[in-house]
């Protein structure tokens, strides 16, 4: 690495895009445009260019009734941006089915006319330089890439690709891979971060969504960001959008720190939306990016570096992130789950936590306070009530503990009842099954707290226990946050409960998480300001 922490590649590459000196990482954001006309094309350019792309790849094999010197003539000379001519055929996952020479004499009138990069494939990257040896213009460069659809190879077999496809002479390299699991591409940043050439890393698929976002740390030359969600050339590409506001994707660079919500599912995640947009407005050098993770075990064994610095976990890893922890904090350890996990800096250990009782129980008591609850002493409003939680994982440990702690009575229904009895038993509660809970009403102004994840989104029609059975609570809480008025809280609310969203709830554990990720203080208002959006 250079003393900027660029690769050698990287920081000539930030010299040629004209972009040294302004602190900002020298990887391009290429936007894919696969328009099936000239017209169509031309709309979709100056879209990714109002969208902030760099460079355009321009996807001839989606073109209908191609015509290439009309056609390229036009798309070169009036594209406002740098623009990258591919042709993928068939055998390479790309549009085109017809003769290899017509392909191959496209991309090079391409040059001819200006193109400032073509991507050719490797299997006839040879054929292909040698065929325009002596008439590449300055300022054209050659992508050989290799694309493959079924996996991620090994480290030694990506490194021999990489070594296949500089051996022909490529000006740039580019590796796209498919990820069966986001450890696959933890090789793909090997590769990139020590490449001595100008490289292209990408894994594709969900779970490689990270192998996009964090080019500029591990030294990509350039992302592809799409000019609308879901029109993608390849599987699991974000928008510029995203990458531009979500991820502030200019600002960062190898000395970047990486924190991130483990979760599976984890697309809907308001995490990466809250903690990125307080990291811009105070200027924390860090990126919170979403973690779609299988083994939460295999995924720490893997990103064992100081770069991954501190996570929060969710649905369904807050148990397993207990266990895989070096060390755990007393609460989260009564608690038995774990939603923030902070990597210590001297050691590198795993040190677990957990926010969500203190972000919960605070905002159910503020619920009930506002409610202007009788509350017979200054303690907690909480103090004496009857308690009922739905669920039984991390987020139900948490609640019935801390309902616990505030001395309520805490009553816990869940569909697995032995799960229930579990935490019964070390609170001194009760348990109930989830049909019991129909037909449970030993008393009036009871509190309900829904920790399943019945009613998150998509399935938003769903409720965790019917209309009827909500008249004996005075107050009903839902963790679920996506959307912000579930089922539940809408027919609590019609029953004449309070309410208390798991957005608040959402905001509380988020504060202590931001401070250990940041050792800042939390900026309490700018938080909801952000939340407030959604
Ligand atoms: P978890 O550890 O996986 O626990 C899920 C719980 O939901 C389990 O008790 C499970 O019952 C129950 N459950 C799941 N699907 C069910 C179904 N179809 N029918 C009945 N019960 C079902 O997840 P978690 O981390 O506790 O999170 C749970 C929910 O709370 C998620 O929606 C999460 O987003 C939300 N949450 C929100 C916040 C926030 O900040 N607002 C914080 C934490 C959690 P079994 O034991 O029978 O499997
Ligand atoms: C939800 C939870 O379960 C919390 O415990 C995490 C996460 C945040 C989310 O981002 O949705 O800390």
């Amino acid at each position: 690495m250079k003393s900027n922490g660029l690769s050698l590649a990287a920081t000539d590459h930030l010299q040629m895009s004209g972009r040294e000196g302004l602190g900002r990482n020298p990887t391009l954001l290429c936007a894919p445009i696969m328009g099936q006309s000239v017209d169509q094309m031309l709309s979709e350019i100056s879209k990714a260019k109002a969208g902030g792309a760099d460079l355009v790849e321009v996807r001839l094999d989606y073109l209908n009734n191609f015509n290439p010197r009309q056609d390229l003539e036009i798309l070169i000379k009036q594209s406002p941006l740098t623009t990258l001519i591919t042709y993928r055929p068939k055998w390479e996952g790309g549009q085109y089915e017809g003769d290899e020479t017509r392909r191959l004499d496209a991309l090079r009138l391409a040059m001819e006319l200006g193109a400032n990069y073509i991507d050719v494939e490797l299997q006839v990257a040879r054929e292909f330089l040698s065929s325009i040896s002596g008439r590449k213009p300055g300022n054209f460069k050659v992508i050989v890439s290799s694309h493959n659809y079924q996996n991620t190879p090994s480290i030694e077999d990506i490194a021999n690709l990489v070594a296949r496809i500089q051996a022909t002479g490529a000006d740039i390299v580019k590796i796209a891979t498919t990820t069966l699991d986001i450890t696959d591409v933890a090789r793909i940043f090997e590769i990139t971060v020590h490449s001595q050439v100008p490289i292209i890393g990408l894994v594709m698929g969900e779970r490689g969504l990270i192998s996009r976002l964090l080019c500029p740390k591990f030294g990509g030359y350039l992302t592809f960001g799409t000019i609308e969600a879901a029109i993608v050339s390849a599987p699991g590409q974000p928008t510029l959008k995203d990458l531009l506001g979500i991820y502030n994707f200019r600002q960062l660079g190898p000395d970047t720190k990486v924190f991130g919500i483990i979760g599976n599912p984890v697309g809907h995640s308001k995490s990466p939306i809250l903690y990125n947009e307080a990291f811009k407005a105070v200027g924390f050098n860090g990126i919170y990016v979403p973690l779609l993770i299988d083994d939460i075990g295999k995924f720490f064994d893997v990103y064992s570096s100081s770069d991954f610095a501190g996570f929060s976990c969710t649905i369904p890893h807050k148990e397993a992130a207990l266990k895989r922890c070096d060390e755990v904090d007393p609460v989260a350890k009564d608690i038995g789950a774990v939603n923030c996990i902070i990597r210590r800096p001297s050691d590198g250990k795993l040190i677990g936590y957990n926010t969500d009782y203190i972000g919960a129980i605070t905002a159910i008591e503020d619920g009930l306070r506002g409610s202007h609850t009788t509350n017979n002493s200054s303690g907690s409003p909480l103090a004496g009530k009857l308690f009922v939680v739905i669920g039984a994982g991390g987020a139900g440990k948490a609640l019935a503990y801390g309902a616990t702690e505030k001395e309520a009575r805490v009553v816990i229904a869940n569909r697995t009842l032995d799960r229930a009895k579990e935490i019964a038993e070390l609170i001194g509660g009760q348990a109930i099954s989830l049909v019991e809970l129909e037909d449970f009403h030993p008393e009036n102004g009871m509190i309900l707290a829904n920790t399943t994840s019945i009613g998150m989104q998509p399935k938003v029609d769903l409720t965790p226990i019917p209309k009827r059975a909500l008249s004996s609570y005075s107050l009903v809480f839902d963790a679920v946050y996506t959307p912000k008025m579930t089922r539940l809280l809408r027919e609590a609310k019609e029953s004449g409960a309070t309410i208390v969203s798991g957005l608040e709830m959402f905001i509380g554990q988020a504060y202590e998480q931001y401070e250990r990720f940041t050792h800042l203080p939390a900026p309490k208002e700018l938080f909801r300001e952000i939340m407030a959006k959604y």
